[in-house]
């Protein structure tokens, strides 16, 4: 069989670094769309660097989402490229409209441009249901936003719908539940929360600030979801999944399991509530039904929250060891 080509944007990211590494197992010839700033960030994909190709491009540049697609040739476009911090989105909500939410207009319309037979996925995100309307949340629950993210999201993920049913495009799009992983950006809260239990633990730091510990939410491993990302590509119609773990644990529990991890005891001594990270508007429960995934691509999540805490936890320990 020809090799495939793969085009993933936010290759940089959390998600992007495991698509990234998952696809050259699989033998694709994996391309991936970096954006230009004055000091290199290419941390979580350092690894691969001589294993993958880089395009310069932007999520608000059409010219250069052209041109990427134009060089690489993909069979497959993975669309993570996003302002992805929720609590960013109410300071800059603008910036977050145009690039979690238009740019998917933008890359579909390259798409279209460049290569119409390609296979497309959009990160889309549990964040669009927000309010709660049913438990648990599923293809078919209808979306309240709770935040200038969500909102974005839901844009992404009605215009990749109507791409699909307007150019007959195979766009899907992956409705994730939150994951997490080692490499999860610091200033969400389960790696602010390993982190800080390990930092503790090592003498570098004494509290841990936090906002809301009752928020509910259904984490699942960034490892196992990579994996449906590629599943949903591979399937003769393009369609629209959950993924998710179908259990919801609290803040709070994260902090518990974290804490006791670290062999740090009682973790009230260490954690007190900073207003800052209390949010305008709450999504206070997300749990997800992954049936459809497990029913129509054969996935299922591998790894449980406590055990996806613990290795975090551990793992960074570890590193702030050194
Ligand atoms: P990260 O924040 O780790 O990565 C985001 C990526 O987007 C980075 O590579 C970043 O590049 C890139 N990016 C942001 N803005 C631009 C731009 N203007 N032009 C080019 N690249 C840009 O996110 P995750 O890996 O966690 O998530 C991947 C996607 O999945 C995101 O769209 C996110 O919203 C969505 N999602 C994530 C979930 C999760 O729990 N992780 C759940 C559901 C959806 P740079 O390194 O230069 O900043
Ligand atoms: P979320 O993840 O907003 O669900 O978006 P985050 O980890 O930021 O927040 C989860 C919950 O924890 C509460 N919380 C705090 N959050 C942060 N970041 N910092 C704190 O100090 C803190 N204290 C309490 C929050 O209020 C919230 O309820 C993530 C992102 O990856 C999105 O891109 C993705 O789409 C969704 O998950 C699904």
């Amino acid at each position: 069989m020809a090799q495939k080509t793969a085009f993933i944007t936010g290759i940089t990211g959390q998600d992007g670094s495991y698509l990234a590494e998952l696809l050259l197992e699989k033998g694709y010839d994996v391309h991936g769309m970096v954006r230009r700033a004055s000091t290199e960030k290419f941390d979580r994909i350092e690894h691969l660097r001589e294993k993958i190709t880089l395009h310069q491009a932007d999520l608000l540049d059409h010219r250069s989402l052209v041109d990427a697609l134009r060089a690489s040739k993909p069979d497959e476009i993975y669309n993570l490229a996003a302002m992805s911090f929720v609590a960013v989105s109410w300071v800059q909500p603008t910036l977050t409209a145009e690039f979690t939410g238009v740019s998917v207009t933008r890359i579909l319309e390259a798409m279209r441009e460049v290569c119409p037979e390609a296979r497309f996925y959009q990160a889309s995100s549990s964040e669009m249901f927000g309010k709660v309307l049913e438990v648990p949340q599923t293809e078919d629950t209808p979306f309240y936003p709770r935040s200038p993210y969500g909102v974005a999201k839901a844009y992404g993920h009605f215009i990749t719908v109507n791409y699909r049913e307007s150019y007959d495009l195979h766009a899907t799009s992956g409705i994730l539940f939150n994951h997490e992983s080692p490499r999860r950006g610091l200033e969400f809260v389960t790696r602010k929360v390993t982190w800080h239990a390990a930092a503790i633990k090592h003498g570098l730091r004494e509290k841990l600030y936090l906002g809301n510990l009752d928020a509910q939410r259904d984490w699942g491993y960034a490892k196992d979801y990579v994996e449906a990302m590629w599943l949903m590509l591979q399937q003769d119609k393009a369609d629209d999944y959950v993924i998710a773990t179908n259990e919801t644990n609290t803040v709070e529990r994260c902090v518990e399991v974290a804490f006791d991890e670290a062999g740090l005891g009682d973790w009230k001594q260490y954690v007190e509530i900073d207003p800052q990270f209390v949010r305008p508007a709450e999504v206070d429960l997300l749990i997800g039904s992954y049936e459809k995934a497990e029913r129509d691509l054969g996935w299922k999540p591998k790894t449980s929250f406590e055990e996806l805490i613990r290795l975090m936890t551990r793992s960074d320990l570890e590193l702030l060891k050194k």
